[in-house]
Order: structure tokens, then C-alpha cells, then sequence
């Protein structure tokens, strides 16, 4: 079977729905597989989450790309000023007692190994293939991939703006502008299969090459019409 390369949308901290969808997935070695970021936050288990994908390295050829969420929580493991609390109003706490923290306090940072604040370094901006451009949130069109600004790709919300074609002609696939409907939003350009998991829709798989989409609730379990 030839090579796959699927993205994965935002996990949020939702372990079981990441678990469940790599199972049925079933990774080969030479697949790619692209997560698109918000690794953490909001869900309960952002430590299960991390050493899932920890994990997967180790299964196929994982490109993990750096979200919002997991850049903010970065930040306030460098220490930067006011990133800690920047976690906290991004549902920080969760991530927090995922690693047994209770009084969800700054040193409670300290909890987080190791292992998972290099992961999370090891993390992208962005990756492309000659086809396609992934990206937690969107882009600059007329920007290089390799100049766009990191609030571009990390932050701006496709409900605040919906750039045009990328100049590279390449078909977008994004995440981080939450589809509330549970459904993928394919502008044709752009793709966004951020399908909303923490809140109630789906953590969705797309195998950009041949369209193939799977889907899991948060707790893992299959969408119904999924096959
Ligand atoms: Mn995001």
C-alpha cells in the first residue's frame, strides 16, 4: 500500500478521542501523519494526549505542528511574563491536573517532564508537501510559506478572515477555527478539521491524498455514519 499522509485536527486533552482514532488509523512506518496543534487545554487529559504522540514518533513518520494553545503553555514553561496566566484563561487547569496538580498554581509547571516540554519544541510552524500546506490556523496568501508570521499561523481565527488561495497554489489544511457544527469546512482552498472534539463534536482524520475522513467523539467512540 503506498505511503498515506493524514492530518489530525486539535486534541485539546481529549486522550480517549486520539487513542481511539489512531486505532483505527492504524499507522504504518511510512505513513505521514500531521497533527495540526492545540495538543493541550480544555480537555482532561493533555499528559495523555502528549504521550500518545510521544509514542507515535515511534509508529510512522510524525510531523507535529505547534498551536495556539501549546505555544502559550511553552511560554509560561520559559517563563515568560504574563503567560501563565494567558494558560489559566485558555483552560490551563486542565492541563495542569492532568499532571496531578491541585492547587493549580505556577509551580505547578513543574509537574510537566521533560520529555513533554521537548515535544513540544520539537514542533513546527508549518509543513508542506508539494500538493499541500499545513498550518494550525491559517496564512498570509501572499506570503512564502517560510515568512509568514507566527500570530498568522497560530492565531488568526478563519471567522475573523478567510485569506484567498495560498501564491503556492498549494490546497490549505488548517485546524484552530473550531467548526461548531461538527462538520469539515472545505472552502476548496482551505480545509479546516478543527471538528470542535473537547466541545461536544469530533476529532477528525483526513487522508488529504485520497479524501478518506475518520471520525471519533471525545470519549473515542466512532461517528455514526463513519465506516
Ligand atoms: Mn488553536
Amino acid at each position: 500500500m503506498p505511503p498515506r499522509t493524514i492530518a489530525i485536527g486539535d486534541v485539546h486533552g481529549c486522550a480517549p478521542a486520539l487513542n481511539a482514532l489512531l486505532d483505527r488509523i492504524r499507522p504504518r512506518p511510512d505513513d505521514t501523519i500531521v497533527t495540526l496543534g492545540d495538543y493541550v487545554n480544555r480537555g482532561p487529559d493533555s499528559r495523555g494526549v502528549l504521550d500518545r504522540l510521544i509514542a507515535l514518533e515511534q509508529e510512522c513518520r510524525l510531523v507535529p505542528i505547534l498551536g495556539n494553545h501549546d505555544h502559550v503553555l511553552l511560554a509560561a514553561l520559559d517563563g515568560e511574563p504574563q503567560a501563565f496566566g494567558d494558560l489559566i484563561d485558555m483552560g490551563g487547569k486542565a492541563t495542569l491536573a492532568s499532571y496531578g496538580a491541585t492547587q493549580l498554581t505556577e509551580s505547578d509547571l513543574k509537574r510537566i517532564p521533560e520529555a513533554h516540554r521537548n515535544f513540544l519544541r520539537r514542533c513546527r510552524d508549518y509543513y508542506e508537501t508539494p500538493t499541500h500546506l499545513f498550518v494550525h490556523a491559517q496564512y498570509n496568501p501572499n506570503l512564502p510559506i517560510d515568512e509568514q508570521f507566527g500570530d498568522t499561523l497560530r492565531w488568526c481565527s478563519l471567522r475573523d478572515r478567510r485569506p484567498g488561495p495560498h501564491t503556492s497554489g498549494k490546497r490549505a489544511i488548517v485546524g484552530h477555527s473550531s467548526q461548531k457544527s461538527g462538520e469539515i469546512l472545505d472552502l476548496g482552498h482551505i480545509v479546516c478539521i478543527d471538528t470542535f472534539c473537547y466541545g461536544g463534536g469530533w476529532l477528525t482524520a483526513l487522508d488529504v491524498n485520497t479524501g478518506e475522513i475518520w471520525q471519533v467523539d471525545r470519549l473515542g467512540r466512532p461517528r455514526p455514519d463513519d465506516k
